[in-house]
């Protein structure tokens, strides 16, 4: 099946060998990362591999019957850290399953994030602390959700106030295969007639399990966007610079009120779709190591050697917080008890809500009779 997309015209800062492209194109985009010194450059190089070390080290859990099920990151690293590098402090990220790096850079624990894939955890949990949902299995409803929580801010009065601090946008993260899903659709109009503050933040991987990009679109994805008349942009996702300006040209976008952006950033997926997925069936190794030669890690560390950024004592100093961390994940997440089943009645609302209280009150109750009966039991045995 002959590929729908390729390299070709995507807006990049890095080229693949780390060498910094200078052309008219990228003109706009370079502006927007001319006040990054070489500390926020190291900063996203160094939660790119602590990224990546969460990744193998879950995937190595899952392998040892840790975890339930884990779904890679591993490629995508620098769409989702470059991204997550341009958010305000107030912005609202509503990830999938897979944006362990937008997670990591939010600053939400990894043993909070493995709860999910353990099967202790609904994904229940109160966004408030991070601006953050937890991880979407259910594809494109986070995409819905996104554009209603975005036309909330609207409506709440956060967005074109001109208060940096105040303005808020929402960016919401999805892949290729998702875009089939007519929820996608139906946000993508919303936004667009509301001027709604969202970023469509696609991260098109070039498979959606065994199914390649042609399966889905006969165009580039970016190529949708002016349907809807929503400004688009197709950005190489192995560049984490490029990803960083995009989005944050798109949050401008939205802040100031000029309404949603679609952004397409090309990547691709290194490993398997999930821990139950064997992509051995259906692509190639040359295809493989094709994007293991792209790997967006190297990429940036290329940058950073030529540039004089690179500095071993530091470096060092990242790969012993990545086994750290590694080894708090192995730890802590072995430790990981279920919850109370009272939990599940948190956060369903963000208010006491009296349907929920009752339901709440019932299990309480049941859990008590059954408790006493299993002591009568005891008792009489
Ligand atoms: C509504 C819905 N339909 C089907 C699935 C099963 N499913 C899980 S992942 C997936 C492929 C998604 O591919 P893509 O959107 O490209 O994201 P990627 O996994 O590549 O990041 C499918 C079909 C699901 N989780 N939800």
């Amino acid at each position: 099946m002959a590929p729908v997309a390729d390299e070709q015209g995507l807006l990049q800062i890095l080229d693949p060998s780390g060498a910094l492209v200078e052309t008219p194109e990228n003109a706009a985009y370079r502006a927007r990362i001319a006040h990054l010194g070489a500390d926020d450059r190291r900063a996203m190089y160094r939660d790119m591999v602590l990224t990546r070390r969460f990744d193998d080290e879950a995937t190595a859990l899952q392998r040892q019957g840790e975890l339930a099920l884990f779904a890679q990151a591993r490629g995508q690293e620098a769409a989702q850290v470059g991204s997550a590098h341009a958010l305000a402090p107030q912005d609202y990220v509503f990830p999938s399953y897979r944006e362990h790096g937008v997670l990591h850079v939010r600053g939400v624990d990894p043993i909070d994030r493995l709860r999910l894939f353990r099967g202790q955890d609904h994904g229940g949990w109160d966004p408030a602390e991070h601006n953050a949902q937890l991880y979407t299995l259910v594809l494109g409803s986070q995409v819905l959700h996104a554009t209603g929580y975005a036309m909330g801010v609207q409506r709440d009065g956060l967005v074109g106030t001109g208060d940096p601090d105040k303005d808020t946008a929402v960016v919401v993260y999805f892949g290729d295969g998702t875009t089939s899903q007519g929820d996608v659709h139906e946000a993508m109009v919303f936004a667009s007639v509301n001027d709604a503050p969202t970023v469509f933040f696609l991260q098109n991987n070039q498979w959606a399990i065994s199914e390649p990009t042609a399966r889905q679109a006969k165009v580039p994805f970016a190529a949708r966007g002016a349907g809807y008349g929503i400004p688009s942009v197709r950005v190489d996702g192995n560049d984490v610079l490029a990803c960083y300006a995009v989005t944050l040209e798109a949050l401008e976008r939205a802040h100031a009120g000029g309404g949603p952006t679609f952004i397409e950033a090309f990547t691709y997926r290194m490993g398997a779709h999930t821990t139950s997925d064997d992509p051995t069936r259906y692509r190639t190794r040359e295809e493989e190591e094709y994007w293991r030669r792209r790997d967006p890690i190297d990429r940036l560390a290329a940058l950073l050697t030529a540039s004089g950024e690179w500095d071993e004592a530091w470096a060092a100093g990242v790969a012993a917080d990545a086994e750290a961390l590694a080894a708090r994940i192995r730890t802590q997440t072995r430790e990981l008890g279920a919850p109370p089943t009272a939990a599940m009645f948190e956060h369903v609302y963000a208010t006491p809500h009296a349907t929920v209280a009752e339901e709440a009150a019932w299990q309480a109750e049941y859990e008590n009779a059954a408790a006493d009966n299993a002591a009568y039991e005891e008792a009489t045995r």
